[in-house]
């Protein structure tokens, strides 16, 4: 089953690699057959200490901050031509690690190279303003780098994340410390690997592998880092707010999210159909963004479910490395956690329309195979349409009228995405405007790729945006100066 061969060096300190004691080491494994793919040294607060130095060491030095804004660029555009260098190597690491079908994963080490290009772009257009006050006075305003960048990093995205983690902090003239999930460390660390040879000053991105409870824990509560970002769960987002906050360093949170696709019934059918699907199945549904809620037009709907049954039962189920249409979930405990929604649904007497079940896939016993599965006619406030499931399970409710789809889609905790497929523009704007979220795709899910759009949560699906020019502003400060002359 394994296909390239994983070697990790230790964690990625001050530009060197550092492996710690033979007893810290965590096994990282293969969700598709729970075969081991390396060790990674089991970090914590000395790595995470001796990681943040090396990043303040870098951030004060010389030889960066005399760095001009454009050659940061430069830098970052030949990343983007390694990753692409090595794009097969990096996509199957990241399919035996995280378990998504090969193709998702090229695509992730595509979008990768995109943020390095895009933010190589921006590195030396991150403006001020001159603010006209009084006759015999300039005022201006300059976006300085925040400093020491902390970057938790999650496992169902980890290679996009890490890179436009990187890339924005470059760019902008920070130095990072990243953190990846303990589960999915290796794309990661080869990223931090290939980019070497660039010559970036020592210390200006590390790499600390580790427990969340032990490293992540740690960054987040290091008096010295300036600025964290997290992407995970609401309860861990909140415990990394809280530890910020006692030394008042910013967090942006980019937490869950239990997005609806909302169908009226004047859509165009097979479009919505199509991407209904995709939202819901792409990495076995563990996107936060993913569209786990189908809020439908009744007159429509059970002809449309019908269609759903009919293309989901299709789909194909398999080791990543395989491509098929859904790879494995990541581990054990999310399989789990996936089957106790499915065992509520069960308990409520809710229908189970299509899957629901293990799937066992040869010569990957244990693996954690789960049928897509559809949840009909599930009452808007249940749980289940209430909170995140991350697996590929959609929840169906349906409505009435335009005010109910809204009241419906708006009537979760989170705040992420939603989908709105009509063919009446005025409708489709007006539910946008009314829609409580960061991010409406009309006509399409996902629309656009992502790399230049600001992207986060409303309500509890966090705050502070990633991506795009938006995300600029999370990793700058402003300076005011007034010159009287
Ligand atoms: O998340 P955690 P888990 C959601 C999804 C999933 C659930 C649980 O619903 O089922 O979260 O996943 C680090 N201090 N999402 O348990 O704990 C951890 O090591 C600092 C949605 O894996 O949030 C990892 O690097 N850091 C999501 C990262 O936090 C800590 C993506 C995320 O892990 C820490 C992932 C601590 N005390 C899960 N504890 C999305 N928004 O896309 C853990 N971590």
């Amino acid at each position: 089953m394994k296909a390239v061969d994983v070697q990790v060096k230790g964690c990625y300190i001050g530009g060197e690699w550092k492996i710690p004691e033979k007893e810290r080491l965590i096994e990282v494994k293969n969700p598709a057959d729970s075969s081991l793919l390396a060790f990674v040294p089991r970090g914590d607060k000395r790595e995470i200490d001796l990681a943040v130095k090396s990043a303040k060491k870098a951030f004060h030095s010389k030889e960066w901050n005399m760095v001009k804004p454009y050659n940061r660029g430069k830098l970052l555009y030949q990343v983007a031509e390694i990753i692409r260098e090595n794009k097969e190597e990096l996509a199957e690491i990241e399919t035996l690690d995280v378990g998504k079908p090969i193709a998702q994963s090229a695509v992730d080490v595509e979008i990768a190279a995109r943020y390095f290009e895009y933010y190589a772009g921006a590195a030396d257009k991150i403006l001020g303003e001159t603010i006209p006050v009084e006759p015999g006075i300039i005022n201006y305003t300059v976006r300085e780098p925040i400093g020491i960048v902390g970057h938790i990093i999650p496992w169902n995205y980890p290679l996009q994340i890490a890179a436009r983690s990187i890339a924005v902090s470059i760019a902008t003239g920070n130095t990072a410390v990243l953190k990846p999930a303990e589960d999915t460390p290796l794309t990661t660390l080869k990223l931090v690997e290939l980019m070497e040879p660039l010559g970036l000053p020592k210390g200006a991105v590390n790499v600390v592998t580790g427990y969340g409870y032990e490293a992540g824990a740690a960054l987040s509560a290091h008096p010295d880092i300036n600025h964290i970002t997290f992407t995970g769960s609401v309860e861990t987002g909140k415990r990394v707010m809280e530890s910020a906050a006692k030394n008042i360093v910013p967090v942006t949170l980019e937490l869950g999210g239990k997005s609806p696709n909302i169908v009226f019934a004047d859509c165009n059918e097979e479009l919505a159909l199509e991407w209904v699907i995709k939202s819901i199945v792409q990495n076995a549904g563990q996107t936060c963004s993913a569209g786990s809620r189908l809020v439908i037009e009744r007159t429509i709907k059970e002809k449309f479910v019908d269609k759903l049954i009919n293309a989901m039962e299709k789909l194909t189920i398999g080791p990543g490395i395989d491509n098929p249409d859904l790879g494995p979930v990541l581990s054990q405990k999310q399989y789990e956690l996936i089957q106790s929604f499915i065992d509520l649904a069960k308990q409520d007497g809710i229908r189970i329309a299509t899957g629901g079940k293990r799937e066992l896939v040869e010569k990957c016993e244990s693996g954690y195979f789960l049928q897509p599965t559809i949840l009909d006619n599930v009452p808007a406030s249940h749980h289940l349409a209430q909170e995140e499931i991350f697996g590929p399970v959609l929840t169906v409710t349906t409505f009435e009228t335009e005010e109910e789809a809204i009241e419906i889609a708006n009537g979760t905790p989170y705040g992420l995405v939603a989908g709105v497929w009509t063919e009446n523009a005025g409708r489709a704007h007006r539910v946008a405007s009314l829609l409580q979220c960061g991010q409406v795709f009309i006509n399409h899910y996902g629309a656009g790729g992502g790399i230049a759009q600001p992207f986060g949560g409303y309500k509890k699906s966090g705050f502070g945006r990633e991506k795009g020019l938006e995300a600029l502003r999370n990793y700058t400060q402003v300076k005011n100066v007034a010159v009287k002359f």
